[in-house]
């Protein structure tokens, strides 16, 4: 079975390939006779169905999507030289965004999360796997929506206002979410990422938006 079947039994996707120069691979304490790293991720909420009926999901302890994560990157990895590395071990932390941008074809939205042409703000990184070579060629795609898109309703829909030139202001973002139960963020998910009209059909379930936001607020201090 290839790698693109075995990772779509987990509702995940063979999203791009970056090439890392030896000194890369080096910073970041990697062997250097494996330069090519695959970037795994999610498009829409395509792994939830396989995460949500997961013991990790299931078993209450903290961090089950850590831990689900790691536990498919281990499965796939099995008996290959493929090497798994994971955007939550950290910090430091590796920058998956910067790899992104090289494996696919992306610019940064004015949220910080990076915008996919064809998927909008709805995806994400589970893993990568380094490799001698994968054969995956990243495909040319329009430019990003948010070079047209000039009323940015993204920028406008925070109820705190917590997007800006200076990029997300957690404290404000988390502080508003804390003191306010009744928020709409809290049933809806984050309500800057919704007011994007980028690819509305894969907007992330409210089952999963209520999961991550759940997941940022329990990590705070
Ligand atoms: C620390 C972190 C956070 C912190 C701080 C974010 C910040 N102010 O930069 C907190 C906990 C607040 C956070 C929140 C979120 N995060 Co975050 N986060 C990370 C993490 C683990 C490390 C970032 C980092 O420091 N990298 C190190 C530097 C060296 O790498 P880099 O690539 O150069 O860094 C880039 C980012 O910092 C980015 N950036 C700058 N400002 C912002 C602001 C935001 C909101 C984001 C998402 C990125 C971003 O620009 C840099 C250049 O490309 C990354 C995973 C990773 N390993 O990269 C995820 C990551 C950036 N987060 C991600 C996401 C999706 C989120 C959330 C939107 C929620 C979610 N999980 O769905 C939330 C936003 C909260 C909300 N209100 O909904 C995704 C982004 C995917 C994408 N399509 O781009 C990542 C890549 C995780 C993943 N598994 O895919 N995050
Ligand atoms: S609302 Fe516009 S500027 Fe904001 S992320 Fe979507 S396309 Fe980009
Ligand atoms: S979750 Fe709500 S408060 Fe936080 S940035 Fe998004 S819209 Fe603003």
């Amino acid at each position: 079975m290839n790698l693109s079947h075995k990772l779509g039994e987990h509702g995940l996707y063979l999203r791009g390939v970056a090439r890392l120069t030896p000194a890369e691979a080096e910073s970041h304490g990697f062997a250097t006779d494996k330069l090519s790293l695959a970037l795994v991720g999610n498009i829409g909420s395509s792994y939830w169905p396989h995460f949500s009926q997961s013991e990790e999901f299931r078993g209450g302890a903290a961090h089950p999507l850590d831990r689900w994560s790691r536990r498919v990157a281990q499965m796939i990895c099995a008996d290959t030289s493929l090497q798994p590395v994971y955007p939550f071990e950290g910090p430091p932390y590796y920058p998956f965004q910067q790899w992104a941008l090289r494996a696919e074809t992306l610019l940064q939205s004015p949220l910080g999360i990076m915008m996919h042409p064809e998927y909008g703000l709805w995806h994400s990184y589970r893993f990568a796997l380094l490799g001698d070579e994968f054969d995956l060629q990243s495909r040319a795609l329009a430019e990003s929506p948010c070079l047209s898109c000039e009323v940015k309703p993204c920028l406008q829909a925070c109820p705190v206002m917590a997007f800006d030139t200076n990029g997300y202001d957690v404290e404000a973002c988390a502080g508003y979410l804390q003191r306010t139960s009744e928020a709409d963020c809290h049933d809806q998910g984050c309500l800057a990422r919704y007011a994007c009209p980028v690819a509305p059909e894969l907007n992330y379930t409210a089952a999963q938006s209520q999961f991550h936001l759940s997941a940022f607020l329990n990590a705070r201090p």
